[in-house]
């Protein structure tokens, strides 16, 4: 409601700003320009109902375009038409989002100007948890759609973990007969997963966004669905632990995990595949003393049970390096020894800031995600008690202004930053209604932490745009946190 009543002040008494510079995350650089491009009626209703731009736009892919990074291009609009240029597809892709922002806020008029914009990081990620709870295709597909539009590239899908495991393998019909059933609330939750063809599906509709989705399957710990689906799979444990983490002694272990990467690697052209490594607690002590493991882990001279961890991921990454990819790990891997040009880190522990020294010290590039500021299952308001509260929670200011606040960490290892990541855990989140709460404003925030270079970033010139963002997640029913409204 306050939403609808600030955009309507807004556009009564400043409307060429709105028509100018309503665009989350704000172009590198902006300049007005004389007159107005104006649609016409049926020009704007096929924007809005089908979200297609008039023949008056006109595209040109040349190599001479651009800065030559990948997602730049120049947008310029004048009074009779507009031009975009990139010397990529995916560049010009961005600035056609860039121009459906400006004309759909400005009712299908919007200022004349000429706009270069490049992004200051190249991975620009939200990461979604389905193992926990199930969304489905549906949702994945608006949140998608709702990336696009804030040019962020990269949809970190977390398909496996303790409750449920969710992507059919064909080789593997247990994974989904038996590990996709039940949730973090209910264990005897139905059956959910997506079929090879949903994701065939869904990643064909990423990749028409130019999004890159790249999947994650989470090991050796947090593997507890796969391992109640093939239990000799297991690496044991008890209680809380039982069939938490694969078995790290057995050649079988490592043949089922390859032959799953297979099929994830014919599903997802991603040079990336991403395989957690994150909380690994093997088994029991009872398992650990076992004559078997000892003589493993003396023959291997593995010392002990993080020599063992640490095993483990040396041989999952020589296998995907193997397979031609490139893994991502959770930044507990830094520790293994694995070469630095066969993986990527995942920073998340914000508490652990010699953890992302040491990743680059040793020569890693890595993708900030630390759960401070950038975990979506903290709270992100004083009042609110649904969600993680952990020395503090999560505000929107501070996804914004991330990575100011560690940027002296990172001083002279710059170009080993490849960007930051929205990660959304959901224990807690049981359907779309919370889930949109706890992304939205949040990930809005994040697009331009990640896009913008940090001199033209400004948190009350965003608050200001943020508006006609919220406005158009209306029209999609999505249930955010007003952060003009927060006692709502
Ligand atoms: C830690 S982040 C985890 C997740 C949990 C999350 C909850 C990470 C690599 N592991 O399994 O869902 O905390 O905030």
């Amino acid at each position: 409601m306050t939403t609808k009543i600030n955009l309507l002040a807004v556009s009564l008494f400043l409307p060429v700003f709105i028509s100018a510079q309503n665009v989350i995350p704000e172009p590198a650089q902006y300049r007005p320009a004389k007159g107005e491009f104006v649609l016409s009626i049926a020009e704007n209703k096929a924007l809005e109902t089908n979200n297609v731009l008039p023949s008056r736009v006109v595209q040109r892919i040349a190599p001479d375009c651009t800065t030559g990074a990948d997602e730049a291009y120049r947008l310029e609009i004048t009074p009779d038409s507009v031009f975009i240029q990139s010397a990529t597809v995916t560049g010009a892709f961005r600035g056609e989002e860039t121009l459906k922002q400006l004309l759909r806020s400005g009712k299908g008029t919007t200022s004349a100007c000429v706009i270069n914009d490049a992004p200051r990081y190249s991975w620009r990620g939200f990461m979604l948890d389905e193992s926990r709870h199930f969304f489905g295709k549906e949702k994945v597909k608006q949140l998608l759609d709702i990336m696009a539009s804030l040019r962020l590239n990269v949809f970190h899908w977390h398909l496996t973990d303790e409750p449920g495991w969710r992507i059919e393998i064909k080789k593997y019909p247990l994974l989904t007969k038996v590990g996709s059933k039940g949730n973090y609330h209910d264990p005897s939750a139905p059956a959910a997963f997506y079929t090879q063809e949903d994701i065939k599906d869904i990643v064909a509709y990423a990749a028409a966004r130019h999004i890159m989705i790249v999947p994650e399957f989470d090991m050796p710990g947090h593997a507890t669905a796969a391992c109640r689906a093939y239990p000799e799979l297991s690496g044991g444990g008890e209680g809380r632990w039982k069939d938490f983490t694969f078995h790290p002694c057995k050649e079988e272990t490592f043949r089922f995990i390859s032959d799953v990467l297979d099929e994830l690697i014919t599903l997802f052209p991603s040079p990336y595949i991403h395989i957690g490594g994150d909380e690994v607690h093997f088994g029991n002590q009872e398992w650990f003393t076992d004559p078997q493991i000892q003589q493993f882990i003396k023959d291997k001279q593995l010392m002990n049970e993080t020599g063992l961890e640490q095993y483990f991921v040396r041989r999952v990454a020589d296998i995907i390096a193997a397979k031609g990819k490139t893994m991502i790990g959770w930044d507990e891997i830094v520790d293994a020894g694995v070469s630095p040009d066969k993986a990527v880190v995942m920073w998340w522990r914000h508490d652990r800031r010699y953890q992302l020294l040491k990743a680059l010290e040793s020569g890693y590039r890595v993708i900030m995600t630390p759960r401070r500021p950038m975990y979506g299952d903290f709270v992100q308001y004083s009042t609110h008690n649904v969600g993680r509260y952990w020395d503090g929670y999560n505000p929107i200011e501070d996804v914004f202004s991330f990575p100011r606040s560690i940027e002296h960490l990172f001083k002279g290892y710059e170009s080993q930053i490849m960007g930051m990541q929205y990660s959304l855990w959901t224990e807690r989140v049981a359907d779309v209604k919370r889930l949109d709460f706890m992304v939205f404003p949040r990930l809005i925030a994040l697009a331009e932490a990640a896009w913008t270079p940090a001199g033209r970033k400004d948190y009350s010139r965003f608050m200001r745009r943020l508006p006609f963002f919220l406005h158009w997640l209306d029209t999609k029913d999505i249930y955010y946190f007003d952060p003009f409204a927060p006692e709502r």
